[in-house]
This record gives C-alpha cells, sequence and structure tokens, in this order.
C-alpha cells in the first residue's frame, strides 16, 4: 500500500487498534527519520451512538443571494496577509506576506497572493488603460484591453517571488515565522497573451535587443529586460486564478516573468519600449543589485534559484505531541522544475527523500511531504531542493561565502526550524 493511502487512513474513526499499530510497525521501518518507536499519533474515539445534532443542523440556513460573492467561513478570518510595521517607512511603499502556515496545494487565493507596491495600489479605469508598444519596433501600437482581450490567450501555473523574501535573514535569523521570512511568494494560474505575440504585432527591427517595461502606478516603475527572455515565455496577463486580476496584482494588466525576481513583473503595465541596450533605471542600479563582499555590485540578477521551505510544522503551526505527523512543504526554482526535495531532521546530518505532489510544473509551487514519527526529543528540520539543471539549495553559511553579509536580495538558503521538546517550533540558523 503507498504510505499516502496508509496515512490517509489515520483519519478513519473506524481504524481499530491493530490496524493503527500494524501501520506505526510499517511507517517507522520504512520512512521514520530516526530511530522512533511504534507509538500512536491520535486518540482514538470509540464511536457507540451518533453523534447530537449540531445547532447548523436543526434550522434552515441563508439562501442563495446572500453572497453573490463568496468569502471564506467567518472562522478562518485570521487567515490573512500580514505586514512589518517596521520594515518600511509607510504602507504605500510596502509588503505585505502570503500566510503559508495555512495555505494547501500550490495555487494562492487571490485574496492572500502577496503584495508588494512601490508607490501604492491604484485604482485603474480598465476603459481608460492603455498599452503602448514601441521604440524599434516596425509598427508601433497603442493597444486597449478590448484589443488584448482578441489576441489569441494561454493560461499557466507560476510563482511570482520578490527577491527580498528572506532577505531580513542574511545576517542571523531574526524573525521567528514562516510568513515573514517566506512569504513573498505566491503562484497562481495566469491567463492573457505571449509577449511574444504583441512583439510579432508590432514587429521587431533588428537592432531590437531590448525591452524597458513600465507600470502605470505613481512609481512609474520600470525594468529592462533581454528579448531573448521577452520571446521565450513573458506574458501580458489580465486574469488570476481565472477572474480578472486584482488591483493588488496590476488590474488590469501586468507583466509574468516566469522565474524571474518578481520586480521585473511589471504591475499595471503601461508601456514596452523596445531598444538596443539596457535603460539602467533606478529598480536596477540603485536596487535590486547586490553588493559583494570585494566592493563591486551584482548587477542583473533576474534569475530565482531553488528554494524550498517546510510550511509544517512551522513557528505558526507547532506539533501537538509525539506521535505521527506529515512534514509538509513548497519547494520552488525560477530554472524550471523541481526534480528532488529531500528532508533532515537532525539539521542536515542524515536526508530522506520526500514525495512530490503532482502537478510537478516548472516555474511553479511544488508540494511536497514526507511522513514523520516525532519522539518528543529536539530536533532541527530542514528541507534542501534540486531542481532540473541539478542546482542544490544552498546554506546559509556557503551563500555568505560567496556573497558576504552585505546582500539584502536572493536569500534562496535551506530553512532551520528546530522543535523543542514541547513540540514549539524556532526559526535557527546553524553555523
Ligand atoms: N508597476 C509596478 N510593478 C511592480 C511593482 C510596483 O511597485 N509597481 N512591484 C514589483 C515588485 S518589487 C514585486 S516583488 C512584484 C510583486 O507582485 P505582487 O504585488 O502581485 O505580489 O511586483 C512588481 N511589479
Ligand atoms: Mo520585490
Amino acid at each position: 500500500m503507498p504510505v499516502a493511502s496508509r496515512l490517509a487512513g489515520l483519519r478513519n474513526p473506524l481504524l481499530g487498534r491493530r490496524s493503527f499499530l500494524r501501520l506505526g510497525a510499517a511507517l517507522s521501518g520504512g520512512v521514520a527519520l530516526g530511530p522512533f518507536g511504534p507509538r500512536p499519533g491520535c486518540a482514538e474515539t470509540p464511536i457507540s451512538s451518533p453523534p447530537a445534532d449540531a445547532p447548523w443542523s436543526q434550522s434552515i440556513g441563508p439562501g442563495v443571494v446572500d453572497r453573490p460573492y463568496g468569502r471564506p467561513a467567518d472562522t478562518e478570518a485570521g487567515i490573512i496577509r500580514r505586514n512589518v510595521p517596521w520594515l518600511t517607512a509607510g504602507t504605500e511603499s510596502s509588503i505585505s506576506f502570503s500566510p503559508l502556515q495555512d495555505l494547501h496545494g500550490i495555487i494562492t487565493p487571490n485574496g492572500l497572493f502577496f503584495e508588494r507596491y512601490h508607490a501604492g495600489r491604484p485604482d485603474v479605469d480598465p476603459e481608460k488603460h492603455k498599452l503602448m508598444i514601441h521604440g524599434l519596433v516596425e509598427r508601433p501600437l497603442i493597444l486597449t484591453m478590448k484589443d488584448i482581450i482578441r489576441f489569441p490567450a494561454v493560461s499557466r501555473i507560476h510563482f511570482i517571488e520578490c527577491p527580498a523574501n528572506g532577505g531580513m535573514e542574511w545576517r542571523a535569523a531574526q524573525l521567528n515565522s514562516l510568513q515573514f521570512n517566506h512569504g513573498m511568494i505566491s503562484c497562481a494560474e495566469w491567463t492573457g497573451v505571449r509577449l511574444s505575440t504583441l512583439l510579432e504585432e508590432v514587429g521587431l527591427k533588428k537592432d531590437a535587443r531590448w525591452a524597458m517595461v513600465e507600470g502605470a502606478d505613481g512609481a512609474h516603475m520600470n525594468r529592462s529586460l533581454p528579448l531573448d527572455k521577452c520571446l521565450d515565455d513573458c506574458l501580458v496577463v489580465y486574469a488570476q486564478n481565472g477572474e480578472a486580476l486584482r488591483p493588488e496584482q496590476g488590474y488590469p494588466l501586468r507583466l509574468v516573468v516566469p522565474g524571474w525576481e518578481g520586480n521585473v513583473s511589471i504591475k499595471w503595465l503601461r508601456r514596452i519600449k523596445l531598444g538596443d541596450r539596457p535603460w539602467y533605471s533606478r529598480e536596477e542600479t540603485s536596487k535590486y543589485t547586490d553588493l559583494m563582499p570585494d566592493g563591486t555590485s551584482r548587477g542583473f540578477t533576474w534569475l530565482i534559484e531553488a528554494k524550498s521551505v517546510i510550511t509544517f510544522p512551522c513557528p505558526e503551526k507547532p506539533l501537538s505531541g509525539p506521535g505521527l505527523y506529515e512534514i509538509r512543504g513548497l519547494a520552488w526554482s525560477g530554472n524550471g522544475k523541481v526534480t528532488q526535495v529531500d528532508v533532515s531532521a537532525n539539521g542536515g546530518v542524515n536526508w530522506q527523500r520526500a514525495r512530490l505532489h503532482d502537478p510537478v510544473l516548472p516555474k511553479a509551487l511544488t508540494r511536497f511531504t514526507l511522513p514523520w514519527r516525532w519522539d518528543g526529543q529536539p530536533a532541527l528540520l530542514e528541507s534542501r531542493v534540486v531542481d532540473e539543471t541539478g542546482y542544490v539549495q544552498p546554506t546559509i553559511t556557503q551563500l555568505r561565502t560567496q556573497r558576504g553579509l552585505n546582500s539584502v536580495y536572493h536569500n534562496n538558503s535551506i530553512q532551520t526550524w528546530q522543535v523543542k521538546p514541547d513540540g514549539s517550533v524556532f526559526d535557527v540558523q546553524l553555523s
């Protein structure tokens, strides 16, 4: 029997003690991470009589007109994006983090997608919004939203990660939180038109090598993109998980640059200018560069290298006592597909291969799980991803050896969660 269906059996209240113990023995032999004995992980409730009717079973609920646009159950109200007030001067140039500890699967619900603004969230009128494509092109064009929606549509699932995700932990562990250390990543199904289709429509002049992409927000945020990437897999999208983009994500139109740092996925996209060299905008010179130990600065570090994190257990979701658990997490790579995730319970001394859940898509979040019998002893949980290019996620020490301590961006190091005997979980760094 596959491990997953054995685990599923645990949730069956009819499962007898004998079969539970048999299951425990099988698991500790095959997949437990340490020398843990067969110890039941959850209590059994004997079923003698049917449960009494709850209040909600005794009356008629509200009808269909109650919620013309749905929302989560009232009891889920605490599952929200959060920000770190001291991180930025104001809320207009700020970040909210996705509550990864409460999410399932690989798609981020639209209301929980992380936000990053350089000049607040503009309220754009889709009737007036236009996209101009000009510069080194044969036929410059100004497109309305109606024009854009007429082009052949494609849908793709991709993550967007701000390269500053984890940037607060370059020097030391300081935020005891999954949401704040890793929540600047989200993943959605994006629908729109390939940028290559639009570029074919305007016709590229032979010297065109770069594109400058610019937003309609007050920051007029702009970045330079090499033409190869534009023609490869960039999308100009108007929909996110089946509905129009949210204003937070760039309504009515944004660029999605799969696998590259979130900063280049320009929101409220209003202009694409083709040229023969990069523009060296503020966001690729003063910001979004990495100061190296020798005083030089790395620029145009677009790629999001492979990264993973355990989302259960984590500081927000401690363990409730010794027993059988499923370690759960997320892995991703801007290089393509995730091919392997290993999990350690002793700070990287021994590793065990985790199961990757379908679908495993390029440049998208990938779920991994591993059954784990916790014996109540202190543990150091880590996950380490390998992507299809063979790249292995580094430790923070390995990263610092290469890049020093001056960086903010592109911290893709292995996260260590320290599990204490009472089940609480802490953010730590191993030297
Ligand atoms: N026009 C515009 N585009 C923008 C930004 C912005 O402030 N203005 N922020 C960028 C940054 S830094 C990131 S990480 C992503 C965040 O996308 P999200 O807010 O949809 O999560 O959008 C990028 N695109
Ligand atoms: Mo960002």
